[in-house]
């Protein structure tokens, strides 16, 4: 906390370095640097400035080391210009803001040089995200003991209260009662293309009390309070409250007489007589006094929320978009660039010249002097990402009894609550769909997590859902988009919290795509996690198409920091989940050659269809455990040998014609059946279970790139020798989008014919419906005869 002198012409004399700097970081990306491919290169100054006093107030005198702040997307060029101030970032980036290797457009965690708390760009997630990551510090500190108290701060665009995502945030009980959470939303009431309509601060700071948050208006500055409390201020106060935002903001383009008529244009009497002595020149700075550009004012209300300890607070900090610049409050100034009269005009309004613009305060300098001394008080300990235990190679699923996927997944977890070094820190959240994904007999051993004991009225003996601080599940209404960005806060807890976890979600697999922005703002943060994406596919067959998921292996696949696993049996499913929170534990890896899947999430898509485990067994005793499990982790193996199976098939006069089967999870018993005939018509068929489609096709593209990188001839990588040793045509069958798999083929140099479900879904029988999809053993056979004539071609 800060000592009580606060010297407020200090900061504001920071406030306009910062401002300064801001803009000038934004006009040299767009002016100093030769642009060679004619694309605009952008950035926001009049955003930026908005929220320039709010974040010096925040970064100069209000923050403490643990603290932890989401910047607004558009202001990155304030957060830049306050890390350099403070020592924390080198000039050189200053002039490489959307540069490659420079500065990003907007806050990273994962590619900024400075550090950077939240990740922001997509609006709405980054307001959303420190209420999680302060949900997540509240479950830190019930099980591990309380760390240092921090407070989590959100810098949000008024604009972005349009996202849904944020008032689902806010809703949900897992976010309730946070006292060391405040968002300052940045009320400038301009959006993008305009000025929005109306006056909207009423609504939305009801919507935030209704929701049970501290509410903190901070709409005036100094100058405009004291006019106000002149005799007949009152009449200034009722002018500029009942404006419509429309009107207020043009008068930010006026100056002098045209100001002052504007602003008197329809008012009362009472009015331009109050205002009749104030000079033209100072018209303007008072009507724009507005409370989100005065450091008292703010750090007041930062105060004022320190005090609220039992729930969220928000502040509705009133600012001018393009505050301090000639396009202050100009509707359309949103990407607007002051050009280069108005750079030169405003760098010399802070004392700067051309030789000394980019300088840093003079050590020496009372601003200086602050800024050193800042940078030492926020300096941050050192955090740790490794927990250190050995997460078990498996625990030993077994079922003589045909088992989903998802059920196995639930025993898996509950095998792990068991292990004393691995259980403190499984956390498992879902978004009411704990129970129907297989949570439930986690949840009876571990408990659900609530900051306070709570009395249970409901005496079930199947599902004990008791709730209390010991709790290891945490319990999300429905919302996709909340369950992806606490699972990300909970990945990043290491970070934030100082503390390693090993969070795992569930989710119904379709709805993976409601929460699908927070799921990539979460792994473009750098955050690990499991999520179970069940039941997927169109096995869900009942349930009809809209539940049943079809585009979701594809989006595993492409996504970046994710691992896609789509395990058939149980086995397979256990090497790959102990594995995942193995490699999670461990924390990321240390060498920028190590495999992508290293260190992101692991997304594993799984069924209900309950799937006769004997072939896996087969498989096993054929392979051997350790290969087996190897090849399970490395994306693939042969579940069927066609010449082991069927030893009629070798050495014929003519060798049996050769063909792969390819598949993934729930459609495997269609596809075995499918070899079988083959077998019967003379057709060797091998089947591949895959068991990740994505680290098979990333391998493929390392060998691929490796080889265009060097000229030269890419080889097959080697996951693929190991389960492809013969050149043959293939068939992919999906329970999924047949283009998931489509590309085997190509990576393999044979004809390849995928099949999958490339139509919505109806309500029916998985046989109903695989034989719609021509995924039934009939299809396939004739798809596999195909892939034989297409050889030949
Ligand atoms: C999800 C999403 N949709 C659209 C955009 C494009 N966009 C960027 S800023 C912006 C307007 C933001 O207005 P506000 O939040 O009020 O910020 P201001 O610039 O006024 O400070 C829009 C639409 C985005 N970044 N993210
Ligand atoms: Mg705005």
């Amino acid at each position: 906390m800060r000592g009580s002198e606060v010297d407020y012409d200090l900061l504001d004399e920071v406030a306009r370095r910062v401002l300064w700097l801001a803009v000038r970081i934004v006009d040299s990306a767009n002016h100093d640097r030769v642009n060679s491919d004619g694309v605009k290169v952008g950035g926001h100054q009049a955003s930026s400035a908005s929220l320039v006093t709010a974040m010096t107030a925040l970064y100069f005198a209000h923050l403490d080391s643990p603290d932890r702040v989401a910047v607004k997307p558009h202001a990155s060029p304030v957060f830049h210009a306050i890390q350099y101030l403070l020592g924390n970032l080198d000039r050189s980036y200053l002039t490489r803001l959307r540069e490659r290797g420079g500065l990003q457009s907007y806050p990273s965690r994962t590619k900024d040089p400075d550090e950077v708390d939240f990740s922001t760009g997509s609006v709405g997630l980054g307001a959303a995200a420190p209420l999680f990551a302060a949900a997540t510090r509240r479950y830190v500190d019930a099980h591990f003991g309380e760390r240092a108290a921090a407070r989590f701060y959100a810098l949000i665009g008024d604009a972005e209260l349009d996202e849904g995502n944020v008032w689902e945030a806010i809703a949900d009980p897992a976010t309730a009662g946070l006292g060391n959470v405040t968002w300052i939303v940045d009320f400038n009431r301009q959006s993008l293309d305009r000025v929005v309509p109306g006056i909207r601060a009423q609504q939305w700071q009801a919507q935030f009390a209704a929701a049970g948050w501290h509410v903190v208006e901070v709409k005036y500055g100094r100058r405009l309070e004291a006019k106000f409390r002149e005799p007949g201020g009152e009449v200034l106060r009722a002018r500029i409250d009942a404006m419509p935002n429309e009107q207020y903001q043009s008068l930010f383009g006026l100056t002098g007489p045209a100001l002052r008529e504007r602003f008197t244009d329809g008012a009362p009497a009472e009015l331009v007589e109050f205002i009749r002595d104030i000079e033209d020149e100072d018209l303007y700075p008072l009507v724009t006094d507005l409370g989100g550009h005065d450091v008292a004012a703010m750090l007041t209300a930062f105060d004022d929320c320190d005090k609220v300890v039992d729930r969220p607070s928000v502040v509705f900090a009133y600012t001018v978009k393009g505050w301090g610049l000639p396009t202050a409050g100009n509707p359309r100034n949103h990407s607007a660039l002051l050009n280069s009269d108005q750079i030169a005009a405003l760098r010399a309004s802070v004392g700067l010249d051309a030789s000394t613009e980019w300088d840093p305060f003079e050590p020496a300098a009372p601003a200086g002097i602050l800024s050193n001394a800042r940078r030492i008080h926020l300096t941050r300990e050192p955090r740790n990402a490794a927990l250190a235990i050995e997460v078990p190679h498996e625990t030993g699923v077994r079922s003589g009894k045909p088992l989903a996927t998802q059920e196995a997944f639930g025993r898996v977890l509950v095998d792990l609550s068991r292990n004393d070094a691995v259980a403190p820190y499984l956390v498992t959240t879902a978004p009411d769909v704990a129970t129907s994904t297989n949570l439930a007999g986690f949840i009876n051993r571990t408990g659900v997590f609530s900051p306070t004991e709570r009395r249970s009225w409901n005496e079930d003996p199947v599902l004990k859902w008791a709730e209390g601080p010991s709790g290891q599940h945490i319990e999300l209404g429905i919302s996709e988009m909340n369950l992806f960005l606490l699972l990300g806060q909970l990945g990043l807890s290491w970070d934030l919290s100082d503390q390693p976890l090993l969070p795992i979600g569930t989710v119904y697999d379709p709805f993976v795509c409601r929460g699908l922005d927070a799921f990539i703002h979460s792994t473009y943060s750098g955050a690990r996690f499991v999520i179970a994406g069940t039941p997927s596919g169109i096995t869900l067959a009942p349930e009809g198409g809209a539940h049943q998921s079809t585009i979701t292996a594809s989006i595993g696949l492409e996504l970046p920091g994710v691992t896609f696993v789509e395990p058939t049996y149980a086995g397979a499913l256990d090497w790959l989940l102990c594995d995942a929170l193995g490699r999670i534990a461990h924390g990321p890896s240390s060498t920028p050659t190590a495999a992508p899947y290293d260190d992101g999430a692991y997304y594993f898509r799984l069924t209900t269809r309950p799937i006769d485990q004997g072939p896996f067994d087969a498989a096993r005793r054929r392979i051997g455990d350790a290969i087996l499990r190897r090849q399970v982790l490395a994306g693939g193996y042969r579940l069927v040998d066609a010449f082991e199976a069927h030893p009629e098939l070798v050495g014929g006069d003519t060798p049996a014609p050769l063909v792969h089967l390819v598949s993934s999870g729930a459609v495997m018993p269609e596809v075995l059946l499918a070899a079988e005939e083959l077998a019967d018509e003379g057709v060797a068929a091998h089947v591949v279970d895959v068991t990740s489609l994505d680290r098979l096709y990333s391998a493929w593209q390392r060998t691929l790139r490796q080889g265009v990188r060097t000229a030269t001839t890419p080889s097959v990588p080697g996951a693929l020798r190991a389960i492809f040793p013969e050149a043959a045509p293939i068939v992919t069958i999906h329970d999924a989008a047949s283009h998931a798999m489509a590309w085997l083929g190509s990576a393999l140099g044979v004809p390849g014919v995928p099949l999958g479900v490339d139509s919505f879904g109806q309500s029916g029988s998985v046989h109903d419906l695989y034989e719609m999809h021509d995924l039934l053993p009939g299809s396939i056979v004739n798809a596999a005869l195909a892939s034989l004539e297409l050889m030949r071609r």
